[in-house]
């Protein structure tokens, strides 16, 4: 499994509370494996640890059932203590050999760049994949940066040789832009978790993609 599962999977789908429509996590995710997602990745900065661990448990039984992978950002932790399938951590976050030390020989390890040296740094020290961006302005993420743009993205598909996800500012729109620069697994937060109907929305960005539904 590891990295063979981000190799067109077209549409890598994250959590994001706040901007759910009234929502919670648990229904975002029900309506995201429905609409045939099969990678999540659970991000919360605010609850407390013990609410994210029930939370995760919760998301890891829907996901196994899909058979989905499931990401968990930030705390190495929480990944291992739900059995998540991988983790996924900033340049902020312990360094990626020590989160692959204590993560083991299974869980995949995602890492967040926004440069060429950032990238090469992450493979160099051993991610499974990158997450690249922002590609465009966006207001999810806090102190998200200035947007490195699609120029990103194409470099990244000359010269990386693990898989990257593209994210940040991508919207129905522009899905077509990123994905003609070269990305293959695309990132859509606020377009997706804040959609009235994600399923409608999830099949919608599918034929942009020209990926057929599950
Ligand atoms: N990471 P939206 S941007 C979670 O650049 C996240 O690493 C980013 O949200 C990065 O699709 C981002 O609503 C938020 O713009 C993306």
């Amino acid at each position: 499994m590891k990295r063979d599962i981000f190799l067109n999977t077209g549409l890598y789908c994250i959590t994001a509370e706040k901007l759910s429509r009234g929502r919670t996590n648990i229904q975002v995710v029900r309506e995201m494996l429905a609409a045939g997602i099969r990678i999540i990745q659970y991000r919360e900065k605010e609850k407390s640890m013990r609410d994210k661990y029930q939370e995760c448990r919760e998301i890891r039984e829907l996901t196994r059932k899909y058979g989905a992978v499931f990401i968990v950002n930030d705390h190495v932790d929480l990944a291992l203590a739900v059995g998540a399938d991988g983790v996924h951590i900033g340049q902020e976050d312990l360094p990626i050999e020590i989160v692959s030390h204590l993560a083991g020989d299974e869980m995949l390890i995602g890492v967040s760049t926004h440069s060429a040296e950032e990238a090469e740094d992450a493979v160099r020290r051993g991610a499974d994949y990158i997450g690249a961006g922002p590609i465009f302005p966006t207001e999810t993420k806090e102190n998200a940066g200035e947007p490195a743009g699609l120029g990103y993205l194409e470099y990244l598909a000359r010269n990386i040789d693990i898989p990257f996800v593209a994210i940040g500012g991508i919207t129905e729109e522009n899905i077509i832009d990123v994905y003609r620069a070269g990305a293959r697994c695309i990132s859509l937060v606020s377009e997706i978790v804040g959609a009235e109907d994600i399923g409608v929305k999830v099949a919608s960005l599918r034929r942009k993609l020209g990926i057929d539904a599950e």
